[in-house]
């Protein structure tokens, strides 16, 4: 297997050059991974699938494009684009995958995450999260008009950048301590997640087991992909 990992691209229309470095990214990525694993916030935002908006409908094209007769692909909801639904992934022919899950890829225990319900000190966003990810939520959400969902939506992340800028930088990156006792739970040899914009590849040792916390990019003037290669991690920034 040769998976390609991706999250964090925050298509909208106000950038549509990352748009486009998205689907240079899949031409390029439908001969060369075997499977593709985008792990969250793929959109800065997301109505509902049946938001027929010009940008959804190009990106599921492409994305139709891409899985027809090509690789296997994936994906996680972010907090951006949590109410992406079956309807988008039967157009686009990809699978969702719950949050966290765990694969076996060329022998390696590997969990994949968006990652921010690891961010246990941000007490604020978790309860936000709570309350989004709950049926009760999403069901009355959907059931309003598009022209109401859209202000919401507007005003929710209006909510959020504000906040975030008010928030220290450790109150918005995981919490070790939540990560070492989900670790300990899982016991993977690779943890892979995206959300927090801090690419890096962690070296974690526990008591008995080590297990390499990969955190993926956000897209904006360079992209990042993670492609796994028999037992090489690769971690590529690219310009955009
Ligand atoms: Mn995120």
């Amino acid at each position: 297997m040769k998976p390609r990992f991706i999250s964090d691209i925050h298509l909208s229309d106000k950038h549509p050059e990352l748009t486009q470095a998205f689907f240079t990214f899949l031409n390029e990525s439908k001969e060369a991974c075997t499977h593709l694993y985008i792990l969250g916030d793929l959109f800065e935002a997301w109505i509902g699938d049946d938001d027929t908006t010009p940008l959804a409908q190009e990106v599921k094209n492409a994305l139709r494009t891409f899985t027809d007769n090509g690789p296997a692909t994936f994906f996680i909801h972010g907090n951006r684009d949590f109410l992406i639904g079956e309807a988008f992934a039967k157009e686009t022919g990809i699978t969702i995958l719950p949050d966290p899950y765990t694969l076996n890829i060329n022998d390696q225990k590997i969990v994949i995450s968006h990652g921010d319900f690891l961010c246990t000190d941000d007490v604020d966003y978790i309860t936000f999260r709570n309350q989004v990810r709950s049926d009760e939520w999403q069901s009355d959400f959907l059931n309003k008009p598009i022209a109401e969902r859209e202000e919401i939506a507007a005003s929710m992340r209006d909510a959020s950048q504000e906040a975030t800028a008010e928030k220290s930088n450790a109150i918005t990156d995981v919490n070790p301590a939540a990560v070492h006792d989900f670790l300990h739970k899982h016991t993977p040899d690779l943890f892979i997640h995206g959300h927090t914009h801090r690419p890096n590849i962690h070296n974690i040792e526990l008591e008995n087991i080590a297990v390499k916390r990969i955190v993926l990019g956000d897209w904006g003037k360079t992209g990042w992909y993670l492609a796994l290669n028999s037992k090489n991690i690769d971690l590529q920034e690219f310009n955009i």
